[in-house]
């Protein structure tokens, strides 16, 4: 069990609570090999150029084909190329760590693994870290124990430019979850989850009361609600920030950060990825709530009428409404607040044809997942560290976690 998991620097299964946090070992970069292990006869390292029209369809179509799908095989990740730089190309970026390996002969892309910089708070402390992501091995070098030299290559790679600890997340159990959150998901177009077997119909209903209890309005209602801009950045940068150190662990963004994950650029070639609203007071001008969601897709994978299901997923959001920023506001009053902008989240992702929204059990997401008629999925979302030992953060829907 775990033959590979076991050598890494992570925390062991039931580990005693309450350890001092802190890194598992010391990384001296110039011990750190300067070429990468070996690879299985046939194959070979590549460092993907993502700003290359023609490498960055390549990983995309590794992705469209191979991907995370759901339990029964019925859906996967459909990553969009502009999803992809957007992902990819976040600020402090390194080409190095787009790693690919490559079938010698035909120079197929066979597999991927990524990473990004990002600077991690965990409680008290912060952290230097990247976050792993897409890791994908072809469908037909599944079992062959290629992932952990991904996994090995990656690390390499961070530790030759001083980054030594990493988070990841993903849905198969591993030693040892940080947190583990689980997806839920609101239904906006009911009638197709239906037809695509995502969304059963539940005993004694019919299809139209099922469309019924999930009609939204047409028009959003919170006061003064638009579209983020470029303007608000520095406003919703200190919102962000001081709603963040309310929770265990959390991203510190900076200024370039916010501008790269909220703010839609029309001038770009890139299709939109994220959509970001902010509340701005008329009187005092000061942006008091913001919410954000990202698109992206999923492939249906065995359906004759339907390829495709367009879905939203709750991103970053902040309201003064918080207690942690606004000590004489309640609970009552957050949940209040919180209802009235994920109501107007789905109206706008209804507008933008959106057919699910999704969201995790994070945040103070508890506070609105059930009276705005989120379901709970079957999938978990497990949060891990590397190289990090930290006690867990109580995950499920009614700790305020994290991220
Ligand atoms: C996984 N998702 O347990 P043991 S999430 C980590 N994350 O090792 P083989 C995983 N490890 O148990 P296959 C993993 N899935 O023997 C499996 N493993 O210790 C472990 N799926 O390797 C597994 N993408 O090559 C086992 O398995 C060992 O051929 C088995 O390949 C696995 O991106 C995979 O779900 C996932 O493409 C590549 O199934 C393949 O099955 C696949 O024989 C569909 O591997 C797509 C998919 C994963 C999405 C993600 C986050 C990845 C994080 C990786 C860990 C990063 C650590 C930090 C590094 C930087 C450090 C610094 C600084
Ligand atoms: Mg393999």
């Amino acid at each position: 069990q775990y033959k590979f998991w076991q050598t890494q620097p992570v925390r062991k299964f039931g580990e005693s609570d309450k350890i001092e946090e802190g890194p598992f070992k010391m990384i001296d970069p110039e011990q750190v090999p300067k070429e990468p292990g070996p690879l299985v006869e046939g194959f070979e390292w590549v460092t993907m150029d993502i700003t290359n029209d023609d490498e960055i369809e390549e990983v995309y179509q590794l992705l469209y084909g191979h991907y995370v799908e759901d339990d029964e095989a019925m859906f996967r990740f459909n990553y969009s190329k502009s999803f992809l730089r957007w992902a990819l190309q976040s600020p402090g970026w390194h080409k190095e760590w787009h790693v690919g390996v490559r079938a010698s002969a035909s120079r197929k892309l066979v597999a991927f693994i990524s990473a990004i910089p990002v600077e991690l708070r965990v409680r008290k402390k912060v952290l230097q870290a990247s976050e792993v992501n897409f890791l994908c091995v072809h469908k037909k070098l599944r079992s062959k124990r290629l992932a952990p030299v991904l996994i090995k290559e990656v690390t390499r790679r961070c530790y030759r430019l001083g980054t030594f600890q990493a988070i990841y997340t993903g849905g198969v159990v591993l030693p040892t979850p940080v947190s583990t959150c689980r997806y839920f998901h609101r239904s906006l177009d009911w009638q197709k989850l239906n037809d695509i077997g995502f969304s059963p119909l539940p005993a004694n209903s019919k299809p139209q009361y099922q469309v019924r209890k999930y009609a939204l309005p047409d028009q959003t209602a919170a006061k003064n609600l638009r579209a983020m801009e470029e303007k608000d950045i520095d406003a919703v940068l200190e919102l962000l920030r001081t709603y963040l150190a309310g929770f265990e662990m959390s991203p510190m963004f900076t200024r370039e950060e916010v501008e790269h994950w909220l703010v839609y650029k029309k001038t770009s070639k890139d299709d939109q990825v994220i959509w970001s609203y902010v509340v701005e007071d008329p009187t005092t001008k000061r942006i008091t709530d913001f919410f954000s969601f990202y698109c992206l897709e999923s492939s249906v994978i065995n359906n004759s009428t339907h390829k495709n299901i367009r879905a939203a997923y709750l991103f970053y959001y902040a309201t003064i409404a918080s207690p942690h920023i606004t000590p004489s506001s309640t609970k009552d009053t957050l949940s209040k607040r919180l209802n009235e902008l994920v109501n107007d989240a789905l109206i706008l992702a209804k507008k933008y044809k959106f057919e699910v929204f999704n969201a995790l059990t994070l945040l103070d997401n508890n506070l609105f997942l059930e009276q705005q008629k989120f379901g709970a999925g079957d999938g978990q979302l497990h949060y891990y560290l590397y190289n990090y030992n930290a006690n867990p953060i109580a995950g499920g829907v009614d700790a305020r976690n994290m991220i």
